[in-house]
């Protein structure tokens, strides 16, 4: 039977691909391991392709899966690959496979009609696609200092994907959303791995979730999602931390008053003042469940310590994001942040997407040179030169150096 999703099969699909085996999978450590630029260390992390869907990743952690993108991957295109698409999960618990056929979309809670949604019910409603980056809150927290606790990413939590899917709107529509509502939280297969901790949900305020860009997305990239990124659906949230991103999506729950659960009352919260430069140690602050992305850019075709030809020009090729609207522009320096140059912005396919950019700087004396990029979003939102620090190591967009040697 063709699937009304494009799928060619999904009967059994994934199955005995079991998450669980991956302790005995040998081939995990022998891909090698890799130096990640963190300024408070251990820097080493070994590299690995023992992940269902997945080819070569930097194993952060193995239960549950955190596995970052190699950085090279992002000078690839303006969207990352599947296989390479970065992997975060806060319980071990997480199904080892889902049959797509039994699979079903649960909608209730402050709502006329309880819904119960095969993908092929979804796949009925108006198809929905948006080119839109998923980055960590934490993407890029190995890079603060004084070092903060949590996954010590470098700068590859992040991925940008062509989502397809449906609107919620338009699930939400079909269940008949009550006066009275509020917000609507998501839960996923995942589960906790301790009796009476909190299983991993989260909501979105009512007339975010229906906006019709919040999408239910059953497609990245033109294929069905990874298992390790969601399959087979997931909450896509344009322009907002991936921590709203909710995967193997099981449950929408319309609720009458705003949801005080651990990962929204507790967990993800940042100072209410935006760009708030918290001290190490403060306390005593207000916080907002943290929400927008903020404008970042990366060098994508040069590393810390790259060797450079005297004579010629340099060549820089990167990619920015805008955050929660599109890129303005991106500037670049060779010169500390003295004088900056507008970059040639790239093909733009969407305000949510990655955009790429290009600039050369002039041909320069032997010895040691940096150069740094700096976006600016459509808001008019710049980077700041240096990262606004937080104890929890959210939201890092300081302006990034590389540095390199022209001889
Ligand atoms: N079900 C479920 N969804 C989840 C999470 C989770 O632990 N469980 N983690 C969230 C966080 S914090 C991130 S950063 C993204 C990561 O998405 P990815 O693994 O597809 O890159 O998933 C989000 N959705
Ligand atoms: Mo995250």
């Amino acid at each position: 039977m063709k699937s009304t999703l494009g799928i060619a099969s999904r009967r059994g699909f994934l199955t005995g691909l079991g998450i669980g085996g991956l302790a005995a999978a040998a081939p995990a450590w022998a891909a090698g391991s890799v130096k990640l630029p963190l300024p408070g260390g251990p820097d080493e992390r070994a590299l690995t392709t023992a992940f269902p869907g997945k080819g070569e990743m930097i194993l952060q952690r193995t239960r549950p899966p955190l596995l970052e993108t190699p950085f090279e991957v992002f000078d690839e295109g303006v969207f990352t690959p599947n296989d390479r698409f970065y992997v975060r999960w806060h319980w071990a618990n997480i199904p080892a496979a889902v049959d797509a056929n039994t699979y079903r979309l649960k909608v209730h809670g402050h709502v006329h009609k309880d819904l119960s949604l095969s993908l092929d019910d979804l796949a009925r409603l108006p198809r929905f696609e948006i080119a839109a980056v998923n980055q960590c809150s934490g993407n890029s927290r190995g890079l603060f200092e004084p070092r903060v606790a949590g996954a010590q990413w470098a700068n590859g939590s992040m991925g940008n994907a062509r989502w397809a899917g449906v609107r919620l709107k338009d699930v939400l529509d079909k269940a008949g959303v009550k006066a009275g509502a509020v917000q609507v939280r998501f839960n996923g297969l995942d589960e906790p791995v301790v009796d009476g901790a909190p299983d991993f949900k989260k909501s979105l305020d009512l007339d975010h979730a229906q906006d019709g860009e919040v999408m239910l997305a059953y497609a990245m990239n033109g294929e069905q999602l990874p298992l390790l990124n969601g399959f087979p659906l997931r909450l896509v949230v344009p322009g907002w931390y991936s921590t709203y991103w909710v995967k193997m999506l099981s449950d929408i729950e319309v609720l009458d008053k705003p949801d005080e659960n651990y990962w929204m009352k507790i967990a993800y919260r940042i100072p209410d003042v935006p760009g708030a430069n918290i001290k190490p140690g403060q306390t005593g602050f207000k916080t907002v469940p943290i929400n927008r992305m903020v404008p970042r850019s990366f060098v994508t075709n040069m590393r810390d310590g790259a060797k450079v030809a005297a004579g010629s020009p340099v060549a820089i090729r990167g990619l920015a994001l805008g955050g929660d609207c599109g890129v303005k522009a991106v500037d670049f320096s060779g010169d500390g942040g003295a004088t900056w140059s507008p970059a040639e912005l790239g093909m733009d396919e969407g305000k949510y997407s990655f955009r790429r950019f290009t600039g050369s700087l002039p041909a320069l004396a032997a010895g040691a040179h940096a150069v740094k990029v700096r976006c600016t979003n459509a808001n008019g939102l710049v980077q700041p030169m240096d990262p606004v620090w937080n104890a929890a190591g959210f939201m890092q967009n300081g302006v990034e150096t590389v540095s390199f040697q022209v001889a």
